[in-house]
């Protein structure tokens, strides 16, 4: 058979490994470290220049993470644990990709990865039982296993605006910021999107800029990031203790909130007054947390719509002029979309130089050298910054073109939506794993602890084939089926399939509404453990 990187140039080079990692952020780093010390020859392949995934492509002004520090980090080594010191609750985007270098420098994992190289196909050999690898570097690999570490929200939405390619100035995306520092000041700077990413950017955008417009189409439900330094007694404190913070996260429902958990209490089981206390405390500390305030938020409507007018009533406060407070409110459920975080998102909103606009009625209709058109108005501007999200959870799977048991298609399986086993394996595909799959957790819940659990379990699985000798693994049709069922009944129980969110696909036209993650991590944990426990049951090996 032919290598398939034979067709995306020059072949130069064969390289056969045992492991290759597509991605090198914090999942394709971890899989690496984990594979190798396992034994096996394990390779990453990354389109980027240097590791970091999110945190690599995420660099527009602002970014951070929105769940705390110490445990938006790996937790499978105390040393590192013990000598990285985070220096705020929730670290900025610098600080997450300078700890990514750093955990790549210090387990030597950068040997093993070459970057500035995109795969483009995959191909299932069944005769040689392989993955042939297409990329975009000319070196003809194959692998015995595929691990896609490609990440959940990487593949960029751009929004479909006509003329857009017509503008004078920068189009920035803020999941592909530029490297090199953008100067705003002095600038009319346009933000379309008011997601977590222009939620995070506009605050800071609005402090550089001379003038910013915000182009609103759905207005998001924020609260306060309560982010703050972390002095050197505190991470101290902090770091002795680790250990009950992780174990505790783990218990969570999302895999996070070590140190503030969701109530048990329901919301209307209290009177008014210790219902605005609870809020209130939570408001003020909590940032993701706010919706952990009672135990049935995401799950009674009820419940909701107090936690939802709760915070309609902090934006009344917050912005002076009532039409634009108006139309920062959201009128949906809170947290059915991904709530977000910020660090005075409405107060900017007060702001001389600072003006909402609202298109959900009347939409951009088009963009021409020197701005913005709204309807009759016609705005200037002189950089134009699309916040406006991903192709989320299958996005970056679908650019790949692979090709599995028969030559069958992945976008051909997945036309309807995204059939997973556990989100980690998919019927017709043989060898192949993904990080953080469409069918598990991944995107509700603390995406590295959801990572570490996945790394984890892969190697655990690659061991037991070496073990047992067998050559093959593959979920069967009829286990994958039942899953997919499962992860819809689960998020049935739940308010979060009642609008449209990029959970559902519903960000991007075209795409199938299917409820993409799973809700809850513990048990999630649990069933992975039963099935290898239980000989990887639902799985065909070979
Ligand atoms: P999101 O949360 O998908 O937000 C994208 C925003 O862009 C959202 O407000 C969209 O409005 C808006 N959008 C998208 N296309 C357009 C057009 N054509 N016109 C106007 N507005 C548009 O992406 P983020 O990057 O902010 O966050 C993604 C995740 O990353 C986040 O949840 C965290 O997990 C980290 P819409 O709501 O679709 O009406």
């Amino acid at each position: 058979m032919r290598p398939a990187a034979a067709e995306e140039g020059n072949v130069t080079e064969r390289d056969d490994v045992d492991v290759l990692i597509v991605g090198a952020g914090f999942a394709g780093l971890y899989m690496l470290h984990r594979a190798r010390s396992a034994g096996f020859r394990a390779v990453v392949l990354e389109t980027g220049d240097g590791v970091g995934g999110t945190w690599y492509w995420n660099r527009y002004p602002g970014a951070r993470c929105d769940v705390e520090s110490i445990e938006y980090s790996y937790q499978f080594d105390d040393d590192l644990q013990q000598e990285w010191t985070w220096s705020e609750r929730f670290a900025a985007q610098p600080e997450i990709l300078a700890y990514l270098e750093h955990v790549a420098d210090r387990f030597d994992l950068r040997r093993d990865i070459t970057f500035g190289t995109r795969v483009g196909r995959l191909a299932w050999d069944g005769g040689a039982q392989r993955w042939t690898v297409g990329a975009d570097d000319g070196v003809a690999r194959t692998a015995r296993f595929v691990v896609l570490a490609t990440g959940s929200l990487s593949s960029v939405n751009l929004p479909d605006l006509p003329g857009l390619d017509t503008f004078a100035g920068p189009v920035l995306h803020t999941g592909r910021w530029p490297h090199e520092p953008v100067d705003l000041a002095g600038r009319r700077v346009g933000v379309v999107g008011t997601g977590s990413s222009g939620i995070q950017s506009i605050p800071v955008i609005a402090a550089e800029a001379a003038h910013l417009t915000v182009f609103q189409r759905t207005a998001a439900y924020t609260v306060p990031a309560a982010n703050r330094p972390v002095d050197p007694d505190e991470a101290a404190a902090l770091k002795a203790e680790y250990p009950a913070i992780r174990a505790a996260a783990a218990q969570r429902i999302f895999g996070f909130g070590a140190r503030q958990p969701m109530s048990e209490v329901p919301a209307l089981s209290v009177d008014d007054d210790e219902r605005r206390r609870v809020f209130e405390e939570r408001w003020a500390d909590a940032g993701l947390q706010f919706l952990g305030a009672f135990a049935d938020i995401l799950a009674d409507r009820d419940a909701n719509a107090a936690a939802a007018g709760f915070v309609r009533g902090k934006i009344a406060a917050i912005v002076e002029d009532p039409e634009v407070a108006a139309r920062l409110m959201p009128d949906t459920l809170i947290g059915c979309k991904r709530l977000c975080a910020d660090s005075g998102y409405y107060e900017t909103f007060n702001r001389d130089d600072v003006e909402l606009v609202d298109v959900s009625a009347v939409p951009i209709s088009g963009v021409d050298a020197t701005g913005v058109q709204v309807g009759e108005r016609h705005i200037d501007l002189d950089v134009l910054v699309c916040a406006t999200g991903f192709d989320a959870m299958t996005g970056a799977l679908s650019k790949i073109a692979v090709a599995g048991r028969d030559g069958r298609t992945l976008a051909d399986a997945w036309s309807a939506g995204p059939g997973t086993y556990l989100g980690l394996g998919v019927a017709g595909f043989p060898n192949l794993f993904l990080v953080n799959g469409p069918g598990s957790p991944s995107v509700l819940s603390n995406m590295v602890v959801s990572i570490e659990h996945h790394v984890g379990w892969i190697t655990e699985c690659l061991e037991h084939l070496r073990t047992t000798g067998r050559a093959t693994i593959e979920a069967e049709p009829g286990a994958q089926a039942a899953w997919v069922e499962y992860v819809g009944a689960v998020a049935s129980f739940t308010l979060f399939p009642s609008c449209n969110s990029w959970y559902l696909g519903a960000n991007v036209p075209g795409k199938p509404r299917v409820f993409l993650p799973l809700v809850g991590f513990p048990p999630y944990v649990e069933q992975c453990t039963d099935v290898a426990a239980d000989g990887y049951r639902g799985f065909v090996t070979a």
